[in-house]
């Protein structure tokens, strides 16, 4: 009977982390609600629309290019962190994103796991006067 006993908290183990792997697997993709910071370029200047953000949750920042001219969104933010970005319909996944170029009024969603808080800096490689800032606070609870 010991042994039918161990076998099920076996079984359990396996359950949870088969489980605790699809979760983490899906969990972007599922319907965890994602905090979402919206950049504007506009007049070689950069908007930003954001909400406090929570550590460790899905967070999207969807950057528009209103300009006529090309513009970068480049920052350290993403360094050595897995990203996501969506642009024209298609999906690209990286790791170490370093920036992303955007043709007039186009825009472009990056998607990644906030993890490290502050503040941290984008700026625009085509023209070095345009510098923006993102405040990743971590909220505890909403
Ligand atoms: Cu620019």
């Amino acid at each position: 009977m010991r042994s039918q006993k161990a076998q099920l908290w076996g079984w359990g183990l396996v359950l949870a982390m088969t489980y605790g792997f699809w979760w983490e697997a899906a969990g972007p993709v599922f319907s965890q609600p994602e905090q979402v910071v919206e950049v504007t370029i506009k007049d070689f200047k950069f908007v930003t629309k954001q909400g406090p953000l929570r550590l460790g949750l899905p967070s999207v920042i969807k950057v528009r290019n209103e300009d006529v001219e090309r513009h970068d969104f480049g920052s350290t933010m993403f360094e050595g962190i897995p990203t996501q970005i969506e642009r024209d319909g298609a999906i690209v996944y990286g790791r170490g994103l370093s920036g992303v170029f955007l043709d007039p009024k186009r825009d472009v969603a990056i998607r990644f796991n906030m993890t490290r808080t502050g503040r941290h800096e984008f700026r625009c490689s085509i023209h070095p006067n345009m510098k923006g800032e993102l405040l990743l606070l971590s909220v505890e609870a909403v």
